[in-house]
């Protein structure tokens, strides 16, 4: 008898999802957030902050690979990166696959996810251990200012600016901050949201990134995950572009290993609906 059900609410509290859960695997309100884990039938484990899932183990991968290799695919050379947030762990899995790699620092404000990510998503936290890996819990917009020069790809992988501390982290002080610890080469990729239920969101923070950055593209892809199911990332550099830059045959080092990202859906991410382009302001 399916009798247990997590209900999430859309932000404005007048749409959302359900499922049904099997079990509860652990609950906490840490300092920043309540915390929860679930085993469902449908979606393996679910990871949620606040009632707003973060992390579910079918389909996370989607939007994992696109946070991390939209970007590490445009660097020539990454072997320095940052990323902000991302405590469950997907983000570095991804970036760790690439062979260039020779430091990563995934910088958690709530060390209570990282700790519930290793113990209850090892699929997601499987990379914790890597010695190229450093993990920091503090505040991501505070980290970020000890850096100049330094990081060849940042990933802000942040919950919503609405919820907990990841408000921080969409401000244009923070872009610039973000800006300034980045080599000349440098790219950046951020989650700014989706262009329906957080349409105001996703246009103030392209609109910061792009007031900060020399190139800015949004680009979308298919999240099931995140209501309503479709999803922006917004790629950013001093100087390389997305789709001019772009070396496909890089690809092919660990082709097997990606799920959903390749070649095509890396062009295609960044050709947007005309409804996207409006929101955004341009032609
Ligand atoms: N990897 C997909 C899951 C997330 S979790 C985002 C993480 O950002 C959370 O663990 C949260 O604790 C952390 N975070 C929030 N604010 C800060 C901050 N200021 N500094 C460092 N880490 C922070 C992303 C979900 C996307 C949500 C879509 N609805």
């Amino acid at each position: 008898m399916n009798h247990l059900r997590f209900e999430e609410y859309n932000i404005g509290n007048n749409s959302g999802i359900f499922f049904t859960i099997d079990k509860f695997l652990y609950s906490t309100q840490s300092k920043y957030q309540r915390i929860d884990v679930f085993e469902t039938p449908e979606f393996g484990r679910v990871f949620t902050l606040d009632g707003l899932t973060m992390t579910r183990e079918s389909d996370e991968f989607i939007y994992h690979e696109m946070i991390t290799h939209v970007p590490m695919f445009i660097h020539p050379n990454p072997k320095n990166v940052l990323i902000i947030g991302g405590g469950d762990g997907g983000t570095s899995r991804e970036v760790l696959k690439h062979p260039s790699v020779e430091n990563v620092i995934m910088c958690e404000i709530d060390s209570d996810v990282v700790n519930v990510a290793k113990e209850f998503l090892p699929t997601t936290s499987c990379e914790f251990d890597n010695p190229k890996l450093k993990i920091i819990c503090e505040d991501g917009s505070k980290l970020i200012k000890k850096y100049k020069d330094y990081f060849d790809v940042i990933i802000i992988d942040s919950t919503d600016p609405t919820e907990g501390q990841g408000g921080l982290l969409f401000t244009e002080e923070f872009y610039k901050d973000c800006y300034e610890a980045m080599t000349e080469n440098g790219v950046f990729s951020a989650e700014t949201e989706d262009p329906f239920l957080h349409k105001k969101w996703l246009k103030l923070a392209y609109n910061r990134i792009s007031n900060v950055f020399n190139v800015s593209n949004l680009y979308m892809g298919y999240v099931p995950q995140y209501p309503p199911g479709t999803w922006t990332w917004t790629f950013a550099s001093k100087g390389l572009d997305p789709i001019k830059d772009f070396n496909p045959e890089k690809i092919k080092a660990f082709e097997s290993e990606l799920k959903y990202y390749n070649e095509s859906i890396h062009i295609a991410s960044f050709a947007l609906p005309n409804f996207v382009k409006e929101l955004i302001n341009i032609k």
